[in-house]
This record gives C-alpha cells, structure tokens and sequence, in this order.
C-alpha cells in the first residue's frame, strides 16, 4: 500500500490541518509505504518572501516530526528536490482541459483574494496530479477541500492509461470521519484556513495554551445553552467536533455529558483537550526547530528515496509518449 500526501510551508498550520491530514499521516506509517513532500511549488503560486519561505519550509519539516512523522519510515521530503513533478506536471498539463481547472473552487477562491496571479494558480492542481501519480500512490489522506482535486488526479491517471497503456495506479482521496473539514471559530461558514482574515478564528498548533484558551472562549456561539450539533448552530457543532476530534469520544457522548450545563465549562474543556493534544508537540518541535542541519539531513535522505521512486515513473511516461530517450 503505498500513500502520498503533501502540505504547503505556507503561513502556521493549523488543527485543520492536523485532524485532515498530519495526524493521519502519523498513523499511516505503521502499515503503508509513505510519501510526505512539502509542496514549495504550489507555495509559490501566490507571491512568498524568499527568506519566509526558507524557514517556513524547515519549520514544517520540524513541526511534522514532532507530530510524529518518523522519518525512518515515512518518506519526507521537499517538492522542489525531485525535478520530476514539474517534468510530469508538464506532460500531464498537455492533456487537461482548460474547462476543467476553471471550475476548481481553490482557483475560484484564490483568484479572487489574490491581486496578481501566475497561470500556475490554474494549474496547481495538475501539479499535485503529478505528486501523487509519480509515486504510484494508491491513497491520498487529505481534507474535505480537496476532493475535486483528487478527482483530477484520478481523472487524469485513467485518461494517461487510456491512451497509452496501463501506466499510473488510479489514487483514491481518503477523508477522515471527524475532522475533514474543521471550520473557523470566528466565521463558522468558513473552512478553518491559514489565509484566513481573523487570526482569533484559527487554533494553531504551535499557538501558546493561552492563546488557545483566548480564541476556544471567544468562539462565536448562538444565545442558546444547549451543546448539540445542528445546522442552526454551527458555532457549537464546530466546537463539538474539535473536541470529538481531540478526545476521540463521540459526538454523541459529548452532547449527552454537557445536557443542562451550558456553554461555559464545555468551552472550557474543548480547550483543555485542545492543550492537551499540542503540549508534547510544542515540546518537540522547540528541540528540533534549532537543528537545522539534522533537519537538511533529514530531507536530503528523503529527496533520494523519492527521486529514486519518480525517476522510474516519469522514464516509463516518457516512452510511452513517444519521447526518444536521452
Ligand atoms: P490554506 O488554509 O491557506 O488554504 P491549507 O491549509 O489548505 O492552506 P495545506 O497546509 O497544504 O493547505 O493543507 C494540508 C492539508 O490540510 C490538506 O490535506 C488539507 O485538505 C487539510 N486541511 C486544510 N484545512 C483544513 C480544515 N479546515 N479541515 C480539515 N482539513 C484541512
Ligand atoms: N493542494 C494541497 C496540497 C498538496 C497535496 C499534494 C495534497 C499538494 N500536492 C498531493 C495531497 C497530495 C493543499 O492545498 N492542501
């Protein structure tokens, strides 16, 4: 079984982030063969500030490991060190319809808050194709906002095989029960985002537990005492599932603890779980975080493993496309 899945060193991440993708990660690498880039190249879609891209890059690095990516099992790595996903995303990039990428709501989103753009906005989803195809992953584990990005994926592999003989493994996206889409605190019709405009409506994973305790309490809520999910709530139901997402009880058993209490101690103890869930990582990502040459180390090991794995996709795509080979 093999899974791959990347992560942007764009801006502080964020429980979204954690419940979708990097705890699931962790708990893949037990059974799976692993492949975690950190996608620079999608970064770089919207404008970055070289130097914060530089250390945003090995932060993340430190902050997947004290989360528990084990980089002698997992294969982390940075995008930009396998020339071969841009050489696929080139060569996938010449059988994708324009339509298609149009229509992708992170383009519709993006080009929208974003004053200048590159085409790459557009194209950014063929790139992540060609992350997942290169590797022959079988699962994607990802968030809910990714799901028609995983469709292109698998669109885009069944197309390449149809055409030219089998030559792509067809990946599914894989979504966590709890926790695929974590919403914002402040605006709960939102998706939980590093670009969000309210820093207080974002839990980060490396924000101080006072801060965590600040932004839990301020949550917005309704008038209502009563803690159960409903679509006229959607305050309390994103609260609800931080703290299933956290504790791993039910919402359920949440609802049902909390009958006649009100929003106060339930608040109180989703940002208990919350602190509870982040100390050790916080802890382990202050020791790694000033390594930085054990980090490089780090994801040097990986670039050879993944190049190794890449290079002999992207050699079979060039002669089943009728390149002569060099
Ligand atoms: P932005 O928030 O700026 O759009 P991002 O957080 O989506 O960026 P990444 O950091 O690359 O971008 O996302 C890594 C993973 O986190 C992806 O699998 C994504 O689906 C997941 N993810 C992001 N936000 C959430 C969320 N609110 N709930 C659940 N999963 C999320
Ligand atoms: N587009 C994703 C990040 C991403 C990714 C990938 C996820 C890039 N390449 C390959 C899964 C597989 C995002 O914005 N969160």
């Amino acid at each position: 079984m093999r899974i791959l899945s990347g992560i942007q060193p764009t801006g502080e991440k964020h429980l979204g982030n954690y419940f979708g993708a990097i705890r699931r990660w962790v708990n893949e690498q037990a059974e799976a063969d692993c492949f975690y880039p950190i996608v620079d190249l999608h970064a770089i879609t919207v404008a970055q500030e070289p130097t914060e891209l530089r250390k945003s890059t090995l932060s993340l690095a430190a902050l997947l490991i004290a989360s528990g990516i084990d980089p002698e099992r997992a294969t982390l790595f940075v995008q930009s060190h396998v020339p071969e996903h841009a050489r696929l995303a080139w060569v996938l990039e010449c059988m994708t319809p324009y339509g298609d990428l149009r229509r992708m709501p992170q383009y519709r989103e993006k080009s929208q808050t974003h004053a200048a753009f590159g085409v790459a906005l557009l194209t950014y989803p063929v790139l992540q194709a060609a992350d997942i195809l290169l590797y022959q992953a079988d699962a994607v584990p990802v968030g809910e906002d990714q799901r028609q990005h995983l469709e292109l994926a698998r669109d885009l592999a069944q197309r390449f095989n149809n055409r030219f003989g089998e030559t792509f493994t067809v990946p599914r996206g894989t979504y966590p029960e709890v926790g695929a889409k974590v919403m914002d605190l402040q605006d709960p019709a939102m998706r939980m985002s590093t670009s969000s405009e309210s820093d207080l409506g974002v839990v980060r994973i490396l924000d101080p537990p006072e801060h965590i305790r600040k932004k839990i309490r301020s949550a917005v809520t309704d008038s209502g005492r009563e803690v159960r999910r409903s679509p006229d709530k959607p305050g309390i139901t994103t609260l609800i599932e931080i703290l299933a997402a956290a504790s791993g009880e039910s919402a359920e058993q949440i609802q049902e603890r909390y009958t006649g209490s009100g929003y106060g101690p339930f608040k109180a103890d989703v940002a208990d779980a919350i602190v509870e869930l982040v100390t050790p990582i916080q802890r382990r990502y202050a020791e790694l975080r000033n390594d930085q040459a054990e980090l490089t180390r780090i994801l040097a090991r990986g670039a050879t493993k993944a190049h190794a794995v890449a290079a002999q996709t992207l050699q079979r795509v060039h002669e089943a496309i009728g390149f002569v080979p060099p």
